[in-house]
């Protein structure tokens, strides 16, 4: 018998009516239980137990199941028999197995047929890492995983770098070693000690190298170094390598010699464009990020080749839908250089149906999956003929990962996956009922889809720690796809380990020419002042706005944003509209979407319009909220955040879930004071009360009073206002800059490039296993949905 005191609790839990509850129903489910029950001592109603906070509680008459997560991406399962008195500890696969059954039509026994899926006896040939501490840091993890391995089997490892080092790769880079002339470990060494005395003589003469006659004759071909230095250097590295190898070495030898100057990166949803696309349906920050991102890669990439001394240039395609119907966006355009980049390319290529015919119009991201395993194939065959291969293939959104996965499976390339928003955790217990929404959403293609993307990535680029594993009261969007169940689809048992060396916490950063800080008086854009003023305060009736701001003098609350649910705009409003505190204080300016509902065709974003006017009526804010439609001008947009600057605002960022926030990090470094959401990325990007505040979307009274308190604050004493527009500029600068995410990105992989080929037999298993998932579970699924 169980003396626990929540076992008080679960007793009285069993007369819940429902059969499911998560951590929020059950924390609300516990206040009310304890207002009613003041006798009862708080220890036994408290669902942090002893064995992790409750995070889910099954409920039947007879016993309760709890899943409990003792620290960040650890969990325990317990069942409670209430008749009994008795508490056991159950595996993953039987918790997983009884919560099918509080589904009805599931059995719940164990016995049901069902695909039970194990991603872990593929995966340890890398060892997970300790605790929650090393989640995310990847690129530590896998240099001293890699370095242990060295040091175990010298041998092994150091045939394995010589081989990687002296192949002729498919996309054209000379390699490091003549095989013919260095064909083993012995020779190497010897080679290097004769080679390193020549440059040791060289460099005491003040000389060049004199490098390919005199050092080719001893077998070593391209990409030591550009002078003799850098040569000179890198072959030191080898040499401590095979002689003591340690983990810094190896990196520093890795991020040398490996040569990267191709890289593949799928974007395929949306509208994937240079202009007049921010705002449309399902095309936001990630291709914000993409277009800054491939600026960034190109700028290391050659950096890393001059310093290799290759004549390589660096090559970019950016891999994308081609939409025949294009509404004017430019989607049509099979390709177009990325501007800011010497020869970044965007190509375009249609979905097509089996006949060969190619899809005229746009789709939903939730419905691409018939056309994606066609439009990966057709890629490859661009691929090849336009680059031969790729040194790098990134993914991009559940779409973008699967093809890129595909494509390089095939092409043996180093894969990258970015999820940018793992749709699981947007909807609430979206797996377990999945069948509900199967016919509008197609999460049984997509989770599956997911699951291969993460699976078969080398390395897992996120934006924040959030992202992978949530913090001690939020599980992360990762994680949540370490077990679950999609009754009478597929038990995933386990689905990826975030404590796996391939996670990687790379932050993604703005472009600085566009988000620059409001007092840099020199370098702000007066050609847009016209412009602006006339957004803001324009009296003139137009389609695009509503409101018109009566007491200018007011500082501007600003928020940008898709009119997209999950951004909570019409939240903002209405948290606007129920506190006349903050309206005395401020203005509010909201762009997103369309004003006019007819504009739109986005049955969310109608939905969305229609409430934004609602609650201007039921407020009355015409006088004090200006609303305006999205706009798509990224440098007029960098100046309405600083003038927003000007007025001594801020930027108010409210929404349910937020992956990582591109938004709130362009308004951070313009030095506009931030409140962002407590949920995903934005808890992690602002450090409360120093660069920015949290807003809770689920309080929004509380948000409203701590925007209006920090306003009278400022009032009273305007270094208030500077303190935190300072703490935004200094977090950003130290951490969110695409100089840092490239020369990660690049160093991982260079890492991941070798420890694909070391362990390259060990990962036959997971791709074979992969591949039978993709054939026998994910190509029917695809083709049921609806084209
Ligand atoms: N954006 C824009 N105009 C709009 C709405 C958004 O230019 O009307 C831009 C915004 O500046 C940011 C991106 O679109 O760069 C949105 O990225 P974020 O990560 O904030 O959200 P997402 O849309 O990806 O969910
Ligand atoms: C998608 C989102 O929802 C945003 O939170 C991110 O900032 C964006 O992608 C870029 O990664």
């Amino acid at each position: 018998m169980t003396t626990e005191p929540i076992f008080e609790l679960m007793k009285q839990l069993g007369h819940h009516d429902k059969t499911v509850l998560l951590r929020d129903e059950l924390l609300a489910w516990q206040e009310t239980y304890r207002s009613s029950h003041q006798e009862v001592s708080p220890d036994v109603l408290c669902m942090d137990t002893a064995f992790g906070q409750v995070q889910e509680a099954l409920i039947h008459p007879e016993w309760i199941a709890l899943s409990t997560r003792p620290e960040v991406a650890r969990w325990r399962f317990f069942r409670y028999d209430l008749g009994r008195g008795g508490r056991e500890e159950i595996s993953t696969l039987a918790y997983l197995e009884i919560k099918e059954g509080q589904v009805p039509g599931s059995r719940g026994d164990g016995e049901e047929e069902i695909l039970e899926l194990d991603f872990s006896p593929f995966t340890r040939f890398y060892p997970p890492g300790e605790g929650p501490a090393g989640i995310g840091n990847g690129v530590e993890a896998m240099g001293r995983i890699l370095a242990n391995r060295f040091a175990e089997d010298p041998h092994i490892c150091g045939q394995a770098l010589l081989e990687f080092i002296s192949r002729r790769t498919a996309t054209g880079h000379l390699p490091m070693i003549d095989p013919k002339l260095i064909p083993d470990l012995a020779t190497l060494q010897e080679a290097l000690a004769k080679a390193e005395a020549i440059l040791e003589k060289s460099t005491a003469e003040g000389g060049a190298p004199g490098f390919n006659s005199s050092l080719g004759k001893f077998g070593f071909g391209a990409g030591w170094g550009a002078d003799t230095a850098r040569v000179r250097e890198t072959m030191g590295l080898l040499s401590r390598l095979l002689r003591q190898p340690d983990a810094e070495t190896l990196q520093t030898f890795l991020e040398r010699a490996v040569p990267i100057s191709t890289i593949v990166v799928f974007t395929p949803h949306g509208y994937f464009g240079q202009d007049d696309v921010l705002g449309l349906p399902d095309t936001g920050g990630q291709v914000v990020y993409i277009l800054d991102q491939v600026r960034g890669l190109e700028m290391e990439m050659k950096r890393r080749l001059v310093a290799q001394g290759r004549k390589e240039e660096p090559r970019i395609l950016v891999i994308t839908r081609l939409i025949p119907d294009a509404q004017g966006t430019g989607c049509d355009r099979p390709m177009e250089t990325v501007r800011g980049t010497e020869r970044a390319v965007i190509l375009r290529i249609p979905f097509r149906y089996p006949s060969g015919e190619a899809v005229p119009h746009w789709i939903s991201r939730f419905d691409l999956w018939p056309f994606m395993e066609r439009f990966a194939r057709d890629s490859e065959k661009e691929i090849l003929e336009r680059l031969g291969g790729a040194d790098l293939i990134i993914g991009n959104y559940s779409d973008g990962n699967l093809t890129a996965a595909l494509v390089a499976r095939r092409l043996g390339a180093t894969l990258t996956t970015i999820a940018h928003a793992l749709e699981k955790t947007k909807y609430f217990n979206s797996a377990l009922y999945w069948q509900d929404q199967d016919d509008h959403y197609h999460f049984s293609s997509q989770f599956s889809v997911d699951l291969i993307g993460m699976n078969s990535a080398d390395f897992i680029i996120a934006s924040t720690y959030q992202e992978i594993a949530g913090d001690e009261q939020r599980v992360g969007q990762y994680e949540s796809h370490m077990a679950f169940t999609m009754p009478g689809l597929q038990r995933v048992v386990s689905g990826i380990d975030v404590h796996n060396p391939k996670f990687n916490i790379v932050s993604p950063g703005v472009n600085p020419e566009l988000f620059f800080p409001y007092d840099n008086t020199e370098g702000r854009l007066g050609e847009f002042s016209d412009t602006i003023e006339d957004m803001i305060y324009g009296s003139e009736p137009h389609h695009g706005r509503r409101g018109v701001l009566k007491d200018r003098n007011k500082p501007l609350l600003f928020t940008m944003a898709r009119l997209d649910k999950i951004k909570n705009l019409t939240g903002l409003l209405e948290w606007y509209g129920g506190n006349p505190r903050l309206q005395k204080l401020a203005n509010l300016v909201v762009i997103g979407g369309f004003v006019d509902v007819e504009a739109s065709s986005d049955r969310e974003e109608r939905e969305q319009i229609l409430t934004m006017h609602r609650l201007m009526d039921q407020y009355g804010l015409d006088d004090s909220v200006r609303w305006l439609k999205a706009s798509t001008d990224r440098r007029l947009n960098g100046e309405i955040y600083r003038v927003v600057a000007d007025s001594r605002g801020a930027f108010i960022q409210p929404a349910w879930y937020e992956a990582f926030g591109l938004t709130v990090v362009e308004a951070m470094s313009t030095g506009l004071p931030t409140f962002a959401t407590c949920n995903g990325g934005p808890k992690e990007v602002i450090v409360a009360g120093e660069s920015g505040y949290h807003v809770d979307p689920a309080d929004g009274a509380a948000s409203a009073d701590l925007i209006a308190d920090f306003l009278e604050r400022c009032q009273g004493d305007p270094s208030e206002w500077q303190r935190i527009s300072q703490g935004a500029l200094e977090r950003v600068q130290s951490r969110y800059t695409w100089e840092i995410y490239a020369s990660k990105t690049l160093t991982l992989t260079a890492l991941h490039g070798f420890g694909k080929w070391l362990y390259r037999s060990e990962r036959e298993g997971l791709e074979r296993y992969l591949e039978m998932y993709l054939r026998l579970q994910y190509r029917p699924l695809a083709a049921r949905v609806p084209t």
